[in-house]
């Protein structure tokens, strides 16, 4: 009689092995039935791109710091830029369509997905949601193509968390309907905005917050890339500067009045993060697993250790579950129930499963985990921007902690 450990599975005594039961190291829970036809096979392409153009020159790009422009366009062909959105040359896929895509992005790096998360959830969010036909003709159909790049620039110096205190400023050109803006102020942490087309900006005006689009070459404008990162290297962030930006009165977005302008399109980018994040976990796991199988120590394969084999549990138990979050969420967005509160508790819990499964792959892959060679540490340092921008994790405990008592506890 064969023992258990040469039984192959399909001799094992007990239930029937099924192929559904047998997803993958990966899916153990056999999450991947919950997903539609076309949802598998959007999510396979958005793979597919990952493994052919992002995964075999990330380590490079990131050692360099370089951000890949020429993405832009094949991203936009790829139909991920701006894909929730209806109209104007944007895909229309769904939220959990988008959210699967945001996944095997980040599954390459948290660079790729920002970049497109900025893009379509940030900038052409708020050009879809709050601009004039106009505005929503002249930019949207080339930022979905990826032929202009759009940044969105809300977060300053000094107004991080709290965006009410910003200081950037516009105020009124001359009088009439025919009066413009002159904008002042600074902003910092602007992703790619000194490659963007169009600058989504955010400025506080007699009326409140406002936002208004300024294209590129606006005289008065200056975007500075922020050098000496040491996480998120293959993306750009800015310190921009305005120093008496004139504006005509079409820069003006003519809805979104007060914080709830960005504050709609930052739930958009929180909710895609949700996913993004489980996708760099998975891609550290997948890493630490199949290392451990490869690499021999004290005459076996790590994997075969039992210290080995709790790390590798639990960090698929947490993949497992921060996915089956997204997936909850992404099926709310979808039926149009999605509450803000929903979005803060996925995001804080995922982000921070993630760097705690990136950083203990990192250990699976001893000396060689610390190089370019392998993904995980690369992520977990890519994870610490993740945690911090579109709401800190501290921001979102706040967010959750006024929801279920009732008081605000941010000042
Ligand atoms: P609060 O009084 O709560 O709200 C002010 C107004 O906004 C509305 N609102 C929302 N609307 C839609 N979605 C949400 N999630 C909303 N949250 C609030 C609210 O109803 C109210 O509207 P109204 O019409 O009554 O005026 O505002 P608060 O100042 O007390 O908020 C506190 C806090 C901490 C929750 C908020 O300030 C916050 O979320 N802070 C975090 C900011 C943040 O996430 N920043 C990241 C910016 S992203 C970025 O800069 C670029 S990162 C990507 C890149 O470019 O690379």
């Amino acid at each position: 009689m064969k023992t258990g450990e040469e039984m192959t599975r399909e001799e094992m005594p007990g239930e029937e092995v099924t192929g559904e039961a047998m997803a993958g190291p990966s899916d153990v829970l056999d999450l991947d039935s919950l997903l539609s036809a076309d949802e598998l096979e959007l999510r396979q392409k958005v793979r597919d791109f990952t493994e052919q153009r992002i995964k075999p020159d990330i380590a490079g790009w990131y050692e360099d710091a370089v951000f890949p422009l020429e993405l832009a366009p094949e991203l936009g062909e790829l139909g991920v830029l701006g894909m929730h959105l209806e109209g104007y040359g944007c895909p229309g896929r769904s939220a959990v369509e988008y959210g699967l895509a945001a996944m095997e992005l980040e599954a390459g790096d948290s660079g790729i997905r920002t970049f497109v998360s900025v893009q379509g959830s940030l900038a052409m969010t708020a050009i879809h949601t709050w601009g004039s036909e106009e505005q929503k003709e002249e930019w949207l159909p080339r930022m979905a193509a990826g032929e202009v790049i759009g940044c969105f620039a809300l977060t300053e110096p000094t107004a991080g968390s709290d965006p009410a205190a910003m200081a950037t400023v516009a105020q009124r050109d001359g009088s009439g309907d025919d009066a413009g803006w002159v904008l002042n102020g600074a902003k910092r942490w602007i992703g790619l905005a000194s490659a963007a087309g169009v600058m989504v900006v955010w400025a506080m005006t007699d009326d409140g917050v406002r936002g208004f689009l300024v294209p590129a070459g606006t005289p008065g404008v200056t975007a500075t890339p922020i050098k000496q990162k040491l996480s998120m290297r293959a993306s750009i962030q800015c310190d921009v500067a305005f120093d008496g930006v004139r504006l005509g009165p079409e820069a003006l977005l003519p809805g979104g009045f007060g914080l709830r302008g960005p504050f709609t399109c930052l739930n958009e980018a929180r909710y895609g993060i949700a996913w993004g994040a489980m996708g760099a976990a998975r891609d550290s796991y997948e890493a630490a697993l199949a290392y451990s199988q490869d690499r021999l120590q004290f005459g076996k394969p790590l994997a075969g250790y039992q210290l080995t084999q709790e790390k590798l549990v639990n960090m698929l138990v947490e993949i497992q579950k921060g996915t089956l979050l997204a997936l909850h969420l992404g099926r709310l967005k979808d039926a149009g129930t999605i509450r803000p509160e929903q979005i803060s508790l996925a995001k804080l819990n995922n982000v921070r499963e993630a760097i705690a499964v990136a950083r203990e792959a990192r250990t699976i892959l001893g000396g060689n985990g610390i190089t370019g060679d392998y993904s995980p540490l690369r992520h977990a340092a890519n994870l610490e921007s993740v945690r911090t921008y579109e709401g800190t994790d501290e921001v979102h405990t706040l967010i959750l902690g006024r929801h279920i008592t009732g008081l605000g506890a941010f000042h």
